[in-house]
């Protein structure tokens, strides 16, 4: 039996943030259906399905799904009758005329279900890339905007008894006031991309709540229910327990003096948590560790570690974007093959089960929102999107022992609108999670007698710094010359290396300075390797990248073929020579500090 204590802890360091994303809490651990599977679908590039032709919406849109009910009956379209997308799965890996599309998307689905009175219905959508409407039984649930983060409508009072249909429209077109913006070296891949459930949740229930390890010893946290009473949060293999009453608002804290097994990448160790509100019970798998700053070192559980790590898109084996356990177990095994206690997880959140699967195998993480390269910096409506991302990006993962670093952007240009921006998105992180370090990947450097130095008003305001360098492949040295160059920094912080590589064609063989080749990439790497070797502040690096990527922006007929060829790995998953110089120099670094 846990020990339960209810008392008032007095001092905590984990604030309860305002304004949260209305999400409630795991819900792949709640009872539920799941709306995975095979739906209807149209393609609308020209939006007939939502707007007439004064380009007014319609009132009977698609999202009444009308049927004929006589044949005299004009209805110019019908799910029933319209071929099917899986779902979970981006739309352009599933029909060869849906490659490179990008508009609206129609979906479809029945489902059956009884509500039970007394009871809270909400969907939760993993993600929909990029806009997504939702209709139940032909009423609005609610929008969303934002490619890669979760999203839940309560939609009680719109089911019927028995038979339902939900609605989708889903949006990717590219526009400049996006996060992203309207250039990235990625696939647009659109649609439902990651798993659809209805919850069930008692009327009176826990919506959210937050536990960490503090460097003093103890598990603090929040929790949030729906209403005043009474959670009690349990631990029971630590034997520990507290009660706490919440107020008006559903708010309370806990603080318990704790002595948990750390969890580490050596030690992943996860422990089964219980929080109870009157008939409602919800359990996690939580791990307890700490990390922290302290000069130019990063300390996991108080001991200096390196990050051995490698970048990756959430992009499955041969294509199309990854939501599944099994892309997450094969791609996060392959970072542990390649000697990996660290992943950067680029440049959008991935995936919960990603998230999930790294604290279950042991990687630490760096996740981040999709500010990259020139997004609209001096667009207030531009903030308040990336912020909303973020925020859904640490709502859903704040729990997870693996994520160490929030990431806030990438390769962004040193402009006052942009710093500003980026500084105010940090201190929102901050604000939402102080327990983790912030970073962000910068391309900000310049040449001063010899040394390359970090110059770059953003590293000021970033716990760690993230360095995206491609010497050898963009810059004009050869690999000889990046041994080299000598790195600076006036910021007295960690940095990681956060980008570098080149590119190959898998089984393109030739001299090492015939680009394309392995060889070409192997020397790249091992001139980097050599060259970062020597960074005093490095704390560790997470080059480009575990595996080849669509990309929309690479045209080389025979070589790339709209593929990003910056893998270690072919898409297929076959071994360049690249992968065995940077395996073996983690080799060497393993033991290591770490
Ligand atoms: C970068 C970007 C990354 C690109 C990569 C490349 O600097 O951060 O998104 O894919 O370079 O391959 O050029």
């Amino acid at each position: 039996m846990p020990r339960l204590l209810a008392f008032l802890a007095l001092t905590f360091t984990l604030n309860l943030p305002a304004a949260t994303p209305d999400l409630v809490q795991h819900a792949h651990g709640r009872d539920g259906i799941s709306l995975d599977g095979a739906w209807a679908r149209i393609i609308d590039p020209f939006e007939n399905g939502y707007y007439d032709y004064r380009w007014r919406p319609k009132e009977n849109g698609y999202f009444i799904a009308r049927k004929a009910e006589t044949p005299a009956d004009l209805v110019e379209y019908n799910f029933d009758t319209a071929r099917k997308l899986n779902v979970p799965g981006d739309w352009n890996s599933q029909e060869p005329e849906l490659f490179f599309y990008e508009g609206t998307v129609w979906y479809h689905r029945t489902f059956t279900l009884d509500p039970k009175p007394g009871h809270r219905y909400r969907i939760h959508f993993g993600a929909v890339n990029y806009q997504a409407v939702v209709w139940i039984n032909g009423r609005e649930a609610g929008r969303h905007e934002g490619g890669f983060t979760p999203f839940q409508f309560d939609i009680t009072d719109l089911l019927n008894d028995g038979e339902n249909f939900v609605v989708v429209k889903a949006d990717n077109r590219r526009a400049a006031d996006q996060v992203p913006t309207v250039n990235t070296d990625w696939w647009n891949y659109g649609g439902i991309t990651r798993p659809v459930r209805i919850i069930e949740l008692p009327e009176r229930h826990v919506r959210d709540w937050f536990l960490q390890y503090t460097p003093d010893g103890r598990i603090e946290g929040w929790v949030t229910a729906s209403a005043r009473g009474r959670v009690t949060l349990s631990i029971p293999e630590l034997d520990l327990g507290q009660t706490v009453d919440t107020d008006a608002d559903g708010r309370a804290h806990f603080a318990l003096d704790a002595r948990p097994q750390l969890w580490a990448p050596d030690s992943p160790k996860l422990y089964d948590i219980e929080l109870s509100f009157d008939d409602d019970t919800v359990r996690d798998r939580i791990g307890f560790r700490t990390i922290e700053v302290a000069g130019t070192e990063i300390l996991l559980n108080g001991e200096p570690v390196f990050l051995r790590g490698v970048s990756l898109h959430e992009e499955a084996p041969g294509g199309g974007r990854a939501w599944s356990e099994s892309h997450a177990r094969t791609l996060l095994g392959w970072a542990r093959e390649l000697g990996a206690n660290f992943v950067r997880l680029a440049h959008y959140p991935h995936n919960e089960t990603m998230v999930r699967m790294a604290d279950e195998m042991g990687l630490l993480v760096w996740s981040e929102v999709p500010v990259y390269w020139t997004i609209a910096f001096d667009d207030p409506a531009v903030y308040a999107k990336a912020e909303r991302q973020l925020s859904e990006m640490i709502t859903r993962d704040r729990n997870r022992a693996s994520v160490i670093l929030w990431s806030v952007a990438n390769e962004t240009p040193a402009r006052p609108a942009r710093t500003a921006f980026l500084s105010r998105l940090a201190d929102r992180a901050r604000e939402l999670d102080s327990t983790r370090l912030i970073t962000a990947a910068l391309d900000t450097q310049r040449d001063v007698g010899g040394a390359r130095v970090i110059d770059d008003p953003l590293a000021a305001v970033v716990d760690v710094i993230g360095v995206n360098s491609y010497c050898a492949w963009y810059g004009p040295e050869r690999p000889a010359d990046c041994r080299e160059i000598a790195w600076r920094s006036p910021y007295g912080k960690p940095m990681v290396m956060s980008e570098f590589g080149g590119g190959a064609l898998y089984g393109k063989h030739g001299p090492a300075d015939h680009r394309w080749t392995e060889e070409y990439q192997a020397a790249v790497y091992a001139a980097n390797l050599a060259m970062i070797a020597e960074i005093d502040f490095l704390r560790g690096l997470t080059p480009w990248i575990l595996m080849d990527f669509r990309s929309p922006r690479r045209h080389l007929t025979g070589i790339q073929d709209f593929w990003n060829r910056k893998g270690l790995l072919s898409e297929n998953g076959e071994k360049k020579a690249a992968w065995f110089v940077l395996r073996d120099w983690y080799r060497d670094r393993a033991g290591a500090a770490d």
